[in-house]
């Protein structure tokens, strides 16, 4: 059966979108995401993203599949560029705001114009046992804490968004070997569940270049739940402001932890990029 979808964009960080909401069921399996994804045998994305019906008290639906077939709990940018995939779907411009059902939750979408959009993120976790890691004390926040991975001690600073991430304060993001040290992170034993890794080097208070290896995914052009961590973690770390912009290799969002409801805010664009059908 030949599934028809959307391919979208949000700063280079690529998915898969397909309209899911005739089921209550996601109509691909893991494995079917997998290949999908395949930049070669396949669509080719980051992961696979699938809109399904709401609940009684949300819009829709958001279920993902990384790139390796796992099912993360959240997705940044993804969910920018489901706004955008909804909005079109429904033909609507502008300002509009939609609650998506996801495994991290609802999350709220606002479609400020035409391929930009606010997302509000939600609270961020940092207990340890939420993140969750093995790292520090179980109900204590993991901040700037020793972790050995090869024969290296990286301190660093764990936040969940529904989705785990360690991050790491370094002089000269381009000097780490992501592919070499990524995987390290990734599979270490202090993350149960494993982890999203991101480095991070700070430009000004207001101003931080990321580089991040993904769980699932590997080595992707932008991350925005790890855009988020990242300036939870320079917060926290007192190195940046609450609000601040994250340059990442596919480019910029805007980041902002409210001090008055204590969400997460993010900023950034989508863009469709070509529709299609596979198989
Ligand atoms: O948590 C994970 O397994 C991530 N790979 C999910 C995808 C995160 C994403 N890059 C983002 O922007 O938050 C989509």
């Amino acid at each position: 059966m030949a599934i028809g979808f959307s391919k979208y964009q949000g700063l280079g960080n690529d998915f898969i979108l397909i309209d899911n909401r005739q089921d209550a069921k996601p109509i691909i399996n893991s494995t079917e995401a997998t290949l999908l994804c395949d930049r070669h045998f396949g669509i080719g994305g980051d992961g696979v993203i699938l809109l399904l019906p709401g609940t009684s008290d949300t819009d829709y639906t958001m279920r993902i599949f990384n790139s390796d077939g796992s099912e993360p709990e959240m997705c940044g940018n993804g969910i920018r560029c489901l706004a955008q995939f909804i909005a079109d779907l429904e033909n609507k411009t502008t300002e509009k705001i939609y609650h998506i059902q996801t495994l991290a939750g609802t999350i709220t979408t606002h479609l400020l114009k035409e391929g930009l959009v606010t997302v509000d993120m939600g609270e961020p976790q940092l207990k340890a046992s939420q993140i969750p890691t093995l790292l520090g004390i179980a109900d204590q926040p993991v901040i700037n804490q020793p972790l050995q991975v090869k024969d290296q001690t990286w301190l660093v600073t764990c936040v969940s968004m529904g989705n785990p991430h360690c991050i790491t304060f370094v002089e000269n993001v381009e000097s780490i070997s992501l592919e070499l040290i990524g995987p390290e992170f990734e599979d270490h034993p202090a993350f149960p569940k494993r982890i999203n890794t991101e480095f991070i080097e700070i430009i000004a208070a207001d101003q931080i270049k990321m580089r991040v290896w993904e769980r699932g995914a590997g080595i992707t052009l932008a991350c925005g739940t790890g855009a988020c961590a990242a300036v939870v973690a320079g917060v926290l770390s007192e190195k940046t402001a609450r609000r601040c912009k994250v340059d990442l290799p596919g480019g910029s969002l805007e980041i902002y932890w409210s001090e008055l409801d204590q969400k997460v805010y993010m900023s950034g664009p989508t863009k469709k990029v070509f529709v299609g059908q596979w198989g």
